[in-house]
């Protein structure tokens, strides 16, 4: 009931008041402490029906190993968040079990990008967080155990390796997977003093981008042994998202001036071809990306990410604008779909797989224009969240945002991300100091432990790009 009360005042102050003056109504310290009441139910129901295990199931209140033996994903994803949400407890006894169990020596295929953001990333990111060495040493081996996925002819990294023998899979990649990779293997350089990792990461995103096309657009999926595009159509969607992520970030956090060069190429690339006016509206769409023809106007869950982007990147003129068309997917539903067609804003992929994208975007906007607007549009999310996402035991994904229906999935993000997000964009600045750490695509703060990049242009390791 009490639930219901307030998002019916926040929906009548946000009909009635303008933006700003509605988002005034938002206690901030309020909806942090909700948010971290919301973390705990999830976390507890996690605990009780899935401890050891990869993810809950949050209907069945079974749980799911990706792999057939746990690597436990959540837990790893989850200890950085307890950390920062203050449950210290339970993050200690989350450390201790993950230090205690985590053995990377098994005879399973990976798939390189998926641990390395979530296990890579939340090790590394923990480990500055706790000073716990141990951290570190496991993060160190899983480095190791997966560098065999860049012994292809091009350097760009096959999809899967195998943790215990080294042997590869997956010779068609994306530039997502390819490209999204040096944040955590160039910090693992930086705090063990061994550069073969930032050399291969930075490598294998090279390497991506040299096979852009003549007008600066990188396709879906790539031959990682010809090098051969077997894609052709670009977009800022799943897929290739978060390469163009970490070309802004990896020159944020390394001073990589190669990762400069690359990011204002591309992000001049995307605007020119990607960008679509709609109605006065701007959205992102697909193009062939040699000649930069339309050939879709889709757009989704996953490309609002762009906006805290766009935003780290200064440009908030075109931030605000795509983040105003995001809040308008979410709204056209009541929570986001999959996917939709922008043109007729009809859905073309109805699930809602508990995402946190649009919910970054509304706090890297938040952080950086001040304007409380988006305190607004975090506390309507949020109470959309709350109302059709919310189960007995935790939290489930949606089947279909137009039914509401519930799937029985969470994904190790919910923790990693959506709450972590949605806390940071409440709480006060001093929860975080987004300005000493970057983000990993996970969430996973990294901050800059090392020194600053020296004379040599910024450069921090031997490949270059050209
Ligand atoms: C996360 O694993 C990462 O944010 C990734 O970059 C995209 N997909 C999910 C969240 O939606």
């Amino acid at each position: 009931m009490r639930i219901r009360l307030t998002t019916l005042l926040l929906a009548l102050s946000t009909l009635l008041l303008s933006p700003a003056a509605a988002a005034a109504q938002v206690n901030r310290r309020a909806l942090a402490e909700r948010v971290r009441a919301e973390f705990l139910h999830a976390w507890r129901g996690y605990e009780r029906y899935a401890w050891g295990h990869d993810e809950l199931k949050p209907l069945s209140k079974t749980a799911r190993d990706w792999y057939g033996e746990p690597l436990y994903m959540t837990q790893v994803d989850a200890l950085d968040t307890l950390i920062l949400l203050g449950f210290h407890e339970e993050a200690k006894r989350d450390r201790e079990f993950v230090i205690g169990h985590l053995d990377f020596d098994k005879d399973i295929y990976v798939q390189n990008f998926e641990i390395t953001i979530r296990h890579l990333g939340g090790l590394l990111s923990a480990y500055q967080l706790t000073n716990d060495r141990r951290l570190l040493r496991l993060a160190e081996d899983l480095g190791k155990r997966l560098l065999p996925a860049f012994d292809s002819p091009t350097g760009i990294p096959y999809r899967f390796v195998n943790l215990r023998t080294g042997k590869t899979r997956g010779e068609v990649t994306n530039p997502a997977e390819a490209g999204t990779l040096l944040i955590e293997f160039g910090t693992l350089s930086k705090l063990t003093g061994n550069p073969v990792f930032y050399d291969k990461a930075k490598r294998a995103l090279v390497e991506t981008y040299r096979r852009r096309s003549s007008i600066g657009l990188v396709g879906s999926r790539i031959n990682v042994e010809t090098g051969e595009w077997a894609g052709k159509t670009s977009h800022i969607g799943g897929g290739i998202d978060s390469y163009y992520e970490y070309l802004l970030k990896c020159w944020r956090l390394f001073g990589d001036e190669d990762c400069r060069r690359m990011w204002l190429e591309s992000v001049a690339a995307v605007n020119k071809h990607l960008a679509d006016e709609e109605g006065g509206e701007l959205w992102y769409g697909q193009a062939d990306m040699q000649t930069g023809r339309r050939t879709a106007t889709g757009y989704g869950a996953l490309d609002a990410f762009f906006p805290a982007v766009l935003a780290l990147a200064g440009d908030t003129a075109r931030a605000r604008r795509l983040q105003a068309s995001s809040m308008k997917m979410w709204r056209a539903n009541g929570v986001e779909p999959e996917r939709l067609d922008y043109r007729t804003m009809k859905v073309t992929s109805a699930g809602y797989p508990l995402r946190p994208e649009i919910v970054e975007s509304a706090y890297y906007l938040r952080h950086l224009t001040r304007d409380p607007r988006y305190l607004g549009e975090g506390a309507e999310m949020f109470e959309d969240f709350v109302r059709h996402c919310k189960t007995e035991a935790a939290y489930a994904a949606l089947k279909n945002v137009e039914t509401k229906e519930q799937e029985d999935n969470m994904e190790s993000f919910l923790f990693a991300e959506t709450f972590k997000y949605f806390y940071l964009l409440f709480a006060p600045p001093k929860a975080l100091d987004f300005d000493r750490v970057t983000f990993n695509t996970e969430a996973h703060p990294i901050r800059r432990t090392w020194q600053k990049p020296d004379r040599e242009g910024g450069r921090v390791s031997t490949v270059k790009a050209n």
